[in-house]
């Protein structure tokens, strides 16, 4: 019986769980992110610093921001790998919701393991306890239950088996996983027990592959077999399956396009035939006039986003739905016939029941046809002459140039993850990584962090908007300090781009998107030396040619290197043509409002209520 505290019980299983996918075993975490209070550093502290186990020690600089590189980890890795993150108790513990929330909404696993107030309530109230009048029970480590797939107080030692193993199960199970949340009373991770030897023996978490029911892989052929011009919708889901053979193969033996959401893009090379491209608001005209002339859809581990659907819009009236999906709960959307399961199982079976079956030649035709008209729109807003300042979709083109096939683009939020879903020609489902669920600005840097811990052998570009630079521009710190070599490109256009534009085309006036004084003139802020000062190498270009020589440089440099570039806020790439549902004023004294309330309610009538039974 090995007597422990409960923070180095934690640490040493944590150093013993693997998990295993297709005979592959891999440690389940391999390293521990954090930053040290009174509520964690004598406890989960101590057990790192006296570990006879390997459990890295990683300093962040936000607690946000570990959240957002070990889900990145987690998204490079397949979900088969995360990382854990220690906090304090306190804004420690609460810095972690946001990225909890970004990590649950992807589907993403983290371990979040912050500090909690002392169990004994001895001493309460302690420095930074949330005080609440109708209950001692109430700590602010609750603000991360909904945001949580799982989440426990450990109150005593003897709880701490069972929730280690909870914790273990979700994030390793594809239908439940998201983040994982162990709040760590103070006093009780530094209490000693004698914990069973079993605890810490070696535990291998099997991820399953679960194959469809077969009545529903008949159900879901009959709707298949009976369509003539099939799309399929590639979500996130293919790639960690690893489905994009399935998808191919099943695609070619039946002449069905591709179309790809946010997560899905790079499930199927950019320059096969079938490839359409982003489908939705950021989508290609070609995937988006397919859609719309669909009669089936077969969604392949997709949430249905509204950006996927363009706000119900989308896809044909007539339109019927078949979801290949690991949860039933995505399985059900649009009223489709359900196939639950792994994506790739999923595929294989519905292939195998729908021999003989094909899409009409027209329509392949069609497919072929739009395919070009998009590729030179694509090709036109790529361009800029070399002495040119650049355009923010010539910059992508740039980026993409300078990336191998195998190197990784990062970005989130802002107009550059519209720009890139519809320019960026992706040739590895691992190569496109834009955080698109919550979109949330301030991912990039810490996002990048976690996608090269995950594979060092691909160079990382971070696409990064000065607005979401500017809300977590610390984590270059962490890169710097721990050799995590990033290319960041800060695409600095003073200001909102894409919330200036939404603001217009709904009678907003572009108010408070733009970063100007109160006069309306520029601003003294220089985002480059931050950058530098933050001890990144620092390439600041205003051509082309510059830009193309900065991205040479910063690729073979060994350090991070921020290549800063600015671009005009007011500039915007080609369109897709779907609309989105953000609802604009029903009453204005303006004449804007008015108009764009009138323009509102016209595209809402085009949205289909999805209740014709499956
Ligand atoms: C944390 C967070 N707050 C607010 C938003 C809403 N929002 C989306 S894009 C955006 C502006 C992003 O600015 P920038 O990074 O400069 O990109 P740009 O629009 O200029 O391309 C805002 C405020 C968000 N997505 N995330
Ligand atoms: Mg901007």
């Amino acid at each position: 019986m090995p007597r422990l505290t409960v923070a180095q019980a934690i640490v040493t299983f944590l150093a013993r769980q693997f998990s295993e996918r297709d005979g592959a075993r891999r440690r389940l975490i391999p390293a521990c992110f954090g930053i040290f209070g009174h509520g964690n550093v004598a406890g989960i502290g101590e057990a790192l610093a006296s570990a006879e186990v390997d459990l890295p020690y990683h300093l962040c600089r936000t607690e946000q921001g570990m959240v957002h590189t070990a889900a990145a980890y987690a998204r490079m890795t397949d979900r088969l790998s995360t990382l854990a993150c220690t906090t304090s108790i306190g804004p420690g513990a609460t810095n972690l919701v946001t990225g909890a929330a970004g990590a649950t909404i992807n589907r993403l696993p983290v371990l979040l393991l912050p500090g909690d107030i002392f169990a004994t309530r001895v001493t309460n109230p302690v420095l930074q306890e949330l005080e609440d009048p109708r209950s001692y029970d109430v700590s602010v480590t609750d603000a991360l239950r909904p945001v949580s797939r799982y989440w426990d107080r450990i109150n005593r030692p003897e709880q701490l088996p069972a929730a280690l193993l909870a914790a273990m199960r979700v994030l390793t199970d594809p239908v439940e996983t998201g983040a994982v949340t162990l709040a760590l009373p103070q006093d009780v991770q530094a209490e000693a027990y004698d914990w069973p030897a079993e605890l810490f023996a070696d535990r291998v978490w099997h991820v399953p592959r679960p194959r469809p029911d077969a009545a529903a892989v008949d159900r879901a052929a009959a709707v298949v077999t009976a369509a003539r011009r099939p799309l399929l919708v590639a979500g996130g889901g293919v790639i960690y399956s690893g489905a994009g053979e399935a998808l191919r193969s099943f695609a070619e033996a039946y002449g069905v396009p591709v179309a790809e959401t946010q997560a899905g893009k790079g499930a199927l090379p950019h320059d096969h035939p079938l490839a359409l491209g982003a489908v939705g608001v950021s989508g290609t005209t070609a995937a988006n006039e397919i859609a719309a002339g669909a009669d089936l859809v077969i969604g392949v581990g997709t949430r249905y986003s509204d950006f996927t659907t363009a706000s119900g819009t989308l896809f044909g009236a007539e339109a019927r739905f078949v979801n290949l999906n690991i949860t039933g709960f995505d399985a059900a959307k649009l009223s489709g016939a359900q196939l639950v399961g792994d994506a790739r199982e999923c595929l294989s079976a519905l292939d195998a029941a729908c021999a003989g079956w094909g899409s009409e030649p027209a329509y392949r035709a069609s497919v072929t046809e739009l395919k070009g008209r998009w590729a030179r729109v694509v090709e036109r807003a790529r361009h800029a002459e070399p002495d040119a300042r650049p355009t923010q979709t010539a910059v992508i083109g740039a980026v993409n140039d300078a990336a191998g096939p195998r190197d990784v683009v990062v970005c989130a939020a802002g107009s550059m993850p519209g720009d890139l879903h519809r320019l960026w020609r992706s040739a590895d489902p691992k190569s496109y990584h834009v955080e698109y669920g919550y979109s949330c600005m301030g991912y990039e840097i810490a996002g990048g962090i976690g996608v090269k811990l995950a594979a060092p052998e691909r160079e990382v570009f971070v696409l990064v908007g000065d607005g979401s630079y500017l809300m977590l521009p610390s984590e270059l710190a962490t890169a710097v300090a721990d050799g995590v070599k990033l290319v960041v490109v800060l695409v600095d256009n003073q200001g909102f781009a894409s919330i200036g534009r939404l603001s217009e085309s709904v009678g907003a006036r572009r108010l408070g998107t733009a970063y100007l004084d109160r006069g309306g003139a520029p601003l003294p802020v220089d985002l480059g030396a931050n950058a530098a000062s933050l001890g990144a190498e620092l390439i600041r270009v205003s051509t082309m040619n510059q830009l193309r020589a900065a991205l040479a440089t910063a690729k073979r440099a060994q350090r991070t290197t921020v290549v800063h570039v600015r671009t005009d806020r007011f500039e915007t790439g080609p369109d897709g043509g779907a609309w989105w549902d953000v609802p604009v004023a029903e009453v204005s004294s303006t004449a804007e409002a008015r108009t764009a309330r009138a323009g509102y309610e016209a595209g809402r009538k085009d949205r289909h209520p999805r209740l014709r039974p499956a």
